[in-house]
């Protein structure tokens, strides 16, 4: 109608980067530890207070906040026709954290979001479709297993019961956690979704080793957790002779070792890390009863993956048997190499290009919620820089320009797609 609010093919929204990077530094300020950096386990204290945060800013921007059964939490911006065009606009991303975490690693992604839509609203700006900005629960998988777990199971990927039943290392259960902290909620979340964009820092050096402004990202690489628990026989470390020792601790190193010697020789795709080692008693007189390790496998190319999931297994099986101690095994997760939706992941580069940024393709390291939007929803990913290639670490940083341009590229496609 002639007396409407401007359509949006003419106003641009105005991205306000000082806006966004207080929103990061306040976000940072929740679960920040004493030297820098954040601390943020999913379902912890902290994760509660920075959800707390997330769905009231999310209220003041005037998006209806639902929350699904495993605390998924989604900001909606209604569309201007009730029956608005099919599907929603998703923005989506985390802010749960490791515990050696930064202040960009998912949360930025989420903050983007509300930013772009703070920007709309600034301009007066309805559009025909929905835009949802979304934050998933656990997709870190820090405490508990697997990772992206929430958006896992909106993605239909992992049965609701099993994924509340998950139990973290010292025995808490998620469902628990999530009605503690008050997110057990009942809502289903947007059901039809035209296309999911995910922005996100690279948190590897590619970009900034190139000098390129922004990532477009193919796809993202397999990724195998598994977890092992060897148990012995605890003895005096002055007088049990070799022999007669069934050493865990002894068991646990040669796993490692040679672990880490097998994703040398398969070459630098093969990623291993030994992200946890837990002996028990883990006193230095005593030949350790029981050891608990990870071990993190990780690989753009399936066959090669499963080739190193299979030599592990055999490697654990060896040492076992020389320390004479039982092993057991845990698969914590395993996903799939995922290809993005190659039209949307041209839509990026498109976009980015035309605004005469650098762009290069590449595919992600690291596992994100995307791969699990993926799998019901058109999906794609944009990085920007990470300084120093540094991420899960308290040193993780990105200069406001970078986050800045990323926003900027997310909020055209967003507005593109919202308004077809
Ligand atoms: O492990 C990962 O790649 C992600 O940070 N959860
Ligand atoms: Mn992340
Ligand atoms: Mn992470
Ligand atoms: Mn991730």
């Amino acid at each position: 109608p002639a007396d409407g609010p401007p359509r949006t093919a003419s106003a641009i929204p105005r991205i306000d980067a000082r806006r966004l990077e207080e929103a990061i530094r306040s976000f940072g300020r929740i679960g920040a530890l004493p030297g820098g950096g954040v601390c943020r386990l999913a379902l912890s204290d902290a994760d509660k207070a920075a959800r707390d945060e997330l769905t009231h800013r999310m209220t003041m921007l005037g998006l209806v906040v639902d929350i699904d059964a495993i605390g998924n939490i989604f900001g909606t911006r209604p569309a201007r026709a009730p029956d608005g065009a099919a599907g929603t606009v998703m923005i989506g991303s985390h802010i749960d954290t490791v515990s050696t975490g930064g202040l960009y690693d998912g949360t930025f992604g989420v903050l983007a979001g509300l930013e772009i839509v703070a920007a709309l609203n600034d301009a007066a700006i309805e559009t025909e479709r929905p835009i949802t900005v979304a934050a998933f629960t656990n997709e870190e998988g820090s405490r508990f297993q697997p990772d992206m777990l929430g958006s896992l199971v909106f993605a239909g990927g992992l049965p609701l019961a099993d994924a509340l039943a998950t139990r973290d290392a010292d025995g808490a259960v998620l469902g628990d956690e999530l009605r503690r902290i008050g997110y057990a909620g009942d809502a289903t979340g947007p059901e039809n979704i035209a296309a999911y964009f995910e922005l996100h820092i690279e948190q590897g050096p590619v970009l900034e080793r190139e000098g390129i402004q922004i990532g477009v990202v193919s796809g993202i690489q397999g990724i195998s957790w598994h977890a092992f628990r060897l148990t012995g026989r605890s003895a005096h470390a002055g007088t049990t002779p070799r022999a007669m020792r069934r050493d865990a601790g002894m068991a646990a190193a040669r796993i490692v070792h040679d672990a880490y010697e097998m994703g040398a020789r398969m070459g630098a795709d093969q990623l291993v890390t030994c992200g946890s080692l837990r002996l028990a008693p883990g006193l230095i007189n005593v030949v350790p009863q029981e050891a608990n390790l990870t071990i993190d496998l990780r690989n753009p190319d399936d066959d090669a993956l499963r080739d190193a999931e299979a030599i592990l297994l055999a490697i654990a099986c060896a040492a076992a048997a020389e320390a004479g101690v039982v092993v057991e095994h845990r698969s914590l997760a395993r996903f799939a190499p995922v290809s993005f939706d190659p039209a949307l992941v041209a839509d990026v580069e498109r976009v980015a290009t035309g605004l005469g940024h650098t762009t290069r393709r590449m595919h992600s390291g690291a596992g994100h919620d995307a791969q699990m939007l993926a799998r019901i929803a058109p999906s794609a990913m944009i990085f920007v820089p990470s300084a120093g290639g540094v991420s899960h670490n308290v040193e993780e940083y990105t200069a406001p320009d970078d986050l800045a341009r990323g926003t900027e590229i997310l909020s055209r496609l967003v507005l593109h797609w919202s308004c077809p």
